[in-house]
């Protein structure tokens, strides 16, 4: 059976002064151990978080694919394990809109994590007119075809399905959705992989997930837990999608 697992993504917020949040956070998560809960920060908090954090994994929210070089304003996969980092998000809409990353680039970067022994949560979904014109399940099908490690497995990967239109406009897919997306990637995933890694990659969903909707969403077929970023800031509103998993 596949542990459900909830990750943070903090995107570009957070000072010192949030790291009580990060602190009540990891309580929660020890306190929910059925769970497996995750706090992706942005850089700079990556090492005072650690600090606060217990056991609680800390991660990064992107990376440079390479691990050195004259890259102005990159962080390598090397720097990030240096600063205390176990995990990272690759291929996120937001880098895919604001930085016209591709789904080539969250492939090179997901290796470059993994050669440093950093687990992926690998993002795909589609935009609201690619749904409108009904071709979102093609558009997630080809984000997975051109983004899979070639060494895919279940102990560092894990996808998340997060279509652009629901991130962070209070917008939600319909339950029906959900499922018809998570299990096409499941079924590509099966074709690219093999059956028994596929059956183990976690599959998450995200996209305006808060402690109202968590546990529905969270109950469907093939969620295996939530990316979430508003809801995560402060515990008070994480902690309950956190509890809604358990
Ligand atoms: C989607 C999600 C977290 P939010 O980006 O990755 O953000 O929960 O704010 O929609």
């Amino acid at each position: 059976m596949r542990r459900k697992l909830v990750a943070g993504n903090w995107k570009m917020h957070g000072l010192r002064a949030q790291l009580p949040e990060v602190e009540a956070i990891a309580a929660a998560a020890a306190a929910n151990p059925s769970v497996d809960v995750a706090l992706c920060v942005p850089y700079t908090l990556i090492h005072p978080a650690v600090q606060v954090a217990g056991s609680l994994p800390i991660g990064a929210q992107d990376l440079h694919e390479a691990d050195k070089g004259a890259h102005t304003g990159c962080i390598s996969a090397p720097m990030l394990v240096e600063e205390g980092a176990t995990l990272t998000i690759v291929g996120h809409s937001e880098r895919r809109g604001d930085q016209h990353e591709t789904s080539h680039d969250a492939y090179m970067k997901a290796a470059a994590a993994h050669r440093h022994g950093l687990k992926v949560i690998l993002c795909c979904g589609e935009l609201e007119a690619e749904r409108a014109a009904g071709r979102a399940e093609r558009i997630v099908q080809s984000q997975i075809e051109k983004s899979l490690p070639d060494d895919a497995d279940p102990s560092w990967l894990t996808l998340a399905y997060e279509p652009r239109w629901a991130i962070g406009t209070g917008k939600t897919p319909t339950p029906d959705e959900i499922v018809s997306m998570h299990a096409i990637l499941r079924a590509k995933l099966r074709m690219m992989i093999g059956e028994e890694k596929a059956e183990g990659i976690r599959i998450l969903y995200g996209g305006s997930v808060t402690g109202a909707n968590a546990a529905q969403i969270l109950a469907l077929d093939n969620v295996d837990g939530a990316l979430v970023g508003g809801a995560s800031l402060t515990a008070e509103k994480f902690v309950p999608i956190i509890e809604g998993a358990a």
